[in-house]
């Protein structure tokens, strides 16, 4: 592997091997990541990465798009077949434009939408006030409930009803139940909202059945392609015919030049590998494990926030283990151990953004990596204990070694090499 980048660039080239080495010696716990396979891997370093191609299939602004129409145009069918949807746009660099060309296309300056609050599981896509979203327009956020830490949709009704939004947003980053699409769809229609949904991190679940869609109810529907969806770095617009127009003119032009042909291509092997039956078994091995991991937390005496999970992930609230604001500490020594998790706020969050008080934690990379329900009994006890000795150096190496242990039984991308 790296034959002409070690020749050209030997320290990016030892960057990548260093990485290549952490992934295989650590467990990948960070929700939003995943390991795409070989073919996903290649599509992303062929020549595609050379073309510009501003426009859409067979209506291009630069010639020799031929074969650049082909790969978008399997990209998009492909996932129309995976999630039933009227029209779709493959080509968002990522999540927040994906999200932003929604806004663009469908809400005014200053129009009011409702969102589900940062603190509470919401993106910052979702109307933070530190995002284009909350800044351009006007956010009514709504929240988890304090004593469940669940959406209340009569909560979401009442909000709604006074409110009078332009545009209902259901979607998360961080939170660790199943969304009622079918119930902000008929608040949207309630209030005469439009309903954009965001699936990026459960869209895998999604195209699997095993989680609802909200693609047959929602005007529009947004998805990263790299987390449960196992593609490469990216993201899609899903959407019913009536605004396939305005949601692609607010792509292009209206925010992107041109589209990443090498990442289209790679979105359609991933897509092509996702309609495949193995693809099921493999999501719901996800929210079995997850389920398993959240089990074994909880009986080793660990809080999850809404106490448990009914998806890929989970989030482990300190303050029951009186370590408020201590997700930075605790994320810093489960690294040291081999554990990969992100500091997170938890609802409510009594400290703050940056020394938050949770840790989010899930299955999709893990699960891609062979690992079953037996593994997730190892990590949840490596994690507890590591949670209740996090400033103990002796403690923490030793479950290291565990994890290394249990790393080797797994190898990850052998293709690779060393
Ligand atoms: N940053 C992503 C996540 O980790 O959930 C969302 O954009």
């Amino acid at each position: 592997m790296l034959e002409f980048l070690e020749k050209t660039d030997p320290e990016i080239a030892q960057a990548v091997r260093n990485e290549l080495k952490r992934i295989r010696n650590g467990v990948e716990l960070i929700p939003s990541e995943n390991f795409v396979s070989m073919a996903v891997l290649e599509a992303m370093g062929t020549i595609f990465t050379n073309k510009y191609s501003e426009g859409y299939p067979h209506k291009r602004y630069y010639g020799g798009n031929e074969f650049v129409d082909v790969v978008e145009e399997l990209a998009i069918n492909r996932a129309k077949k995976l999630f039933g949807a009227e029209h779709v746009n493959v080509q968002p660099y990522s999540g927040s434009p994906a999200n932003m060309a929604c806004f663009f296309a469908l809400l005014e300056r200053g129009d009011i939408f409702m969102g589900l609050d940062l603190s509470c599981g919401g993106h910052l896509t979702h109307g933070s006030p530190v995002n284009f979203s909350g800044k351009w327009y006007r956010c009514i956020p709504y929240a988890v409930d304090r004593e469940t830490e669940l959406i209340d949709m009569d909560e979401v009704r009442k909000i709604a009803l006074k409110a009078k939004p332009k545009l209902i947003l259901s979607g998360l980053t961080c939170y660790p139940r199943t969304l009622d699409f079918k119930a902000f769809q008929e608040i949207c229609e309630e209030v005469g909202a439009y309903h954009m949904s965001d699936i990026s991190h459960i869209a895998g679940l999604v195209a699997a059945g095993v989680h609802p869609s909200p693609v047959p109810f929602a005007d529009v529907v947004t998805t990263t392609t790299h987390k449960t969806l196992r593609g490469p770095r990216g993201a899609m617009i899903m959407c019913k015919e009536e605004h396939a127009t305005a949601i692609d003119k607010a792509v292009f032009p209206g925010i992107q030049g041109g589209p990443h042909d090498h990442i289209t291509a790679a979105k359609a092997v991933a897509f092509h590998e996702d309609l495949q039956p193995e693809f099921k078994d493999y999501a719901r091995q996800i929210v079995k494990n997850a389920k398993v991991l959240a089990e074994e937390l909880m009986s080793l005496g660990i809080k999850l926030v809404s106490n448990g999970t009914d998806n890929h992930l989970m989030l482990i609230d300190l303050t029951k283990k009186n370590l408020t604001g201590k997700g930075k500490a605790v994320q810093n020594a489960l690294e040291k151990a081999g554990i990969f998790v992100n500091k997170n706020t938890i609802p409510y969050e009594p400290a703050t953004p940056f020394n938050p008080s949770g840790i989010r934690l899930g299955t999709p990379a893990i699960t891609t990596r062979g690992f079953k329900e037996s593994e997730m009994k190892v990590i949840a006890e490596g994690i507890a204990t590591v949670i209740n000795n996090y400033e103990d150096e002796s403690k923490i190496k030793k479950v290291k070694e565990d994890i290394l242990e249990l790393c080797k039984e797994f190898p990850l991308y052998p293709e690779l090499g060393e």
